[in-house]
This record gives C-alpha cells, structure tokens and sequence, in this order.
C-alpha cells in the first residue's frame, strides 16, 4: 500500500473506531515478523494523540476475534491486579484494545484484511537492544506479568495458534519440510538441518518434564523479546508489556528462554557476521536479577532449576522454525533479504552452540540469584 492508500484507509479506521482528531502522521513500525504495524498521530483541539494500528496477519492467526478476545481478558485480568496493588498511571502499564462502532475489535476491509487499533503508550520507547538496565526491568515486567496472570483461569483462554512451542512438534514439522523438500533446497541446508536432528533430544527435554507432569503449563507471553516491553523514556523503568497475541498455556523456562535468546545476543536475531553471536553472560543474569525474584513463590522450584534449559530449548526451537521455513519456501515469517530465513537459522545455531557450553555457567549465576531472594 503507497503512503496515499494509507492514509485514506486510516482515516476509514479513525471514523470507524471513533477515534479524536484528525490524521496527521503516520509511521511504520517495522520490527515485526507477521503483523504490520503503524504508529498514527491525530490532533485534537491541538493537542496530539497517538494510536497505533495494526494489520494482523491472518494466515498466522487463523481466528483473529479469538487472538482480541484473549488479549482482552488477559489485560483486564492485568488491570484487576494493577489496581489492587495501587499502581497509578494504569494507561501506560497494561494495553488498551478499542472497539469500533459495531463493538468489533477489527475493521475488515474489502480485500479481507483485519485492522485492530490498541493504545499507545505515552512517554516510553521500545528496545531492540537493550542495556543491562533496561533488561533487569525487562526481566521484572515478564516476571510480574507471569505473576499477574498466576491465577489466571487458563481453560478460559483460545489455543489461538496449536502447539505454539511444543518444540516436538516444531521438530517433526523439519523433518516433514525436510521430506517434502518443496523450495528444493534442502542440500543447501544439510549441515543446518544435521546439527539441529543432533540437538532434538536435548531440545525437547522440557517437553517431556511437562508430558511427565513435572513442569505445570501455565499461561504465559510466549513472545517475550525485550522490544515487546515499553520503557519509560527517561527513568527507563518497565511499564507495559505488549504483543499479547500469543497469550496461551506454555512453560514458563520458554518465556525467559526466548527473552535471553533476544536480548542476551549481542549480535542479533539474523545476523550474517556469526562472529558477532553469542550469548552475553551479563546480560543474561540481568535479565534473570529482575526475572526469577518477581516470579518467586509463584512458581514451583523444578521450574526455577530449568530456566536455563528454556534457553537452550526455545534457540533450537526457533532455528528449527526458520530453517522450516526456508525449505517451505518461506511462507510463514516475513523475509526482509534474500535467504533470510536461512540466515535467521544459522544465527540461532550459533547461539545454541554457545548457551549449550554455558549451561553450567548459566545455572550457577540462577543459583547464586535465588540464594539472595
Ligand atoms: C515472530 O512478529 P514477532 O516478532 O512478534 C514469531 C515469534 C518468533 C519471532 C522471532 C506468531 O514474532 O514466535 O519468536 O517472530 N511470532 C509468531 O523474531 O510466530
Ligand atoms: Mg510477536
């Protein structure tokens, strides 16, 4: 869509929401791997305001009223619990879905696409590569948020997306992929692929913790990079955490796996200079300082000893997911380069390889942080 097509379909939107003002700006929010997202400026009475749009893709998220539905009972659930802990300033610690004026969370246009219109969040920015500081408040927003939603009625929540990290399952889709061959580019991928089969058993330990009944499923983030926190622009402190859409029972290692997967790589999710990737001791006890104490007590002690395992399982994961991706063809995450999906692959096989030696390392830094709670 050209910035004029936009434009007209945003204002569309603001009528149809209700929301204040008149359009004045508009910027795309690029980080995302499935949605497309915008933030829009309006003014009224000359003051601005800020929304942001979102197209939701829905090859991904087949049933989108059901993705609106658990992000709003989760962040009514949030907002209870804010509350009761007297915490001000409500509006900028938990996100807002609006309806427009059929009550509807989306607006279809003709061709079939799903808009939705969420709150912003004033005064704060979002980090792709965030700082020790930053991330210790990255690890108290997922960690109170996981407690929040402690005695959040899970049966009551859609499996919006089916087996989102039932890393069995991600494996079984490789092999299929692999089997099926579709881009005809497996031979390119055979050393990928090999190291991943190698890693199957250790990637899917917690699996089978939780199929033994040893590790409960919860409903957790399951998105938890550390863009997806909003930090007050000049204290730096946590307020919301957003991109609820994938809101569902999981574990809880997956969600501070996949946060230190993100944040604790210097060099990036899908960088070609491998030499650059790694996983950064430091960071990750940052993350873990704010992460493990706002989940204590909520949380059974088996769970806290396999955070690190998280890690390891959630990178492999994740490069399963994209290395099936390639050799489907790339349908599923969106591309921004050529081979980026293979790229993505072999970034997070770097990183699997280096958290794998420092599993000992990362358990003892856990150790030493649940000593001093
Ligand atoms: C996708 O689009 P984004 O960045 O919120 C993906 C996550 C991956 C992530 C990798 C629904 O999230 O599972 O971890 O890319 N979301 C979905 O960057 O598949
Ligand atoms: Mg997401």
């Amino acid at each position: 869509m050209n910035n004029h097509e936009l434009s007209e379909l945003f204002t569309t939107i603001i009528k149809d929401f209700n929301l204040k003002g008149e359009l004045i700006g508009i910027e795309c929010v690029s980080t995302g791997n499935i949605n497309d997202t915008y933030t829009i400026k309006t003014v009224y009475m000359g003051n601005e305001r800020e929304y942001i749009l979102q197209r939701v893709n829905h090859r991904v998220f087949s049933n989108p009223e059901r993705v609106a539905e658990n992000v709003c009972k989760v962040t009514d659930h949030v907002e209870r619990k804010l509350r009761e802990a007297g915490v001000g300033d409500i509006r900028r610690r938990v996100l807002r879905y609006y309806r427009n004026a059929d009550g509807n969370y989306f607006h279809i246009t003709s061709e079939g696409d799903y808009w939705r219109v969420l709150s912003c969040v004033y005064n704060a920015i979002s980090i792709d590569f965030a700082d020790i500081p930053h991330l210790r408040q990255a690890g108290i927003a997922f960690g109170e948020f996981q407690n929040y939603l402690s005695d959040f009625p899970a049966e009551t929540l859609y499996e919006t997306i089916p087996d989102f990290h039932n890393t069995k399952k991600r494996y079984s889709d490789l092999k299929n992929a692999a089997v099926k061959n579709t881009a005809g580019r497996l031979s390119e991928v055979r050393e990928e692929y090999e190291y991943l089969l190698s890693m199957e058993e250790k990637a899917v330990v917690l699996c089978e913790l939780s199929e033994k009944g040893e590790l409960p499923f919860r409903v957790v983030h399951n998105d938890t990079k550390c863009n997806n926190v909003m930090f007050d622009s000049i204290t730096g402190e946590r307020l919301a955490v957003i991109d609820l859409d994938t809101v569902m029972p999981g574990l809880v290692a997956y969600d501070f796996g996949d946060a230190v997967r993100f944040a604790a790589n210097p060099g990036g999710e899908d960088n070609e200079d491998l030499s650059q990737i790694y996983l950064d001791l430091d960071y990750y006890s940052a993350f873990a300082e704010g992460f493990v104490p706002s989940v204590y007590g909520k949380v059974t002690d088996k769970e806290i000893e396999t955070l690190p395992d998280g890690v390891l399982a959630i990178t492999l994961e994740l490069a399963a997911r994209f290395l099936t991706d390639y050799l489907n063809g790339d349908v599923y995450f969106k591309c921004k380069k050529q081979r980026h999906n293979l790229l993505r692959a072999r970034a997070q096989i770097k990183l699997a390889k280096d958290v794998f030696g420092k599993i000992p390392e990362l358990r003892a830094r856990l150790e030493s942080i649940t000593k001093k709670i």
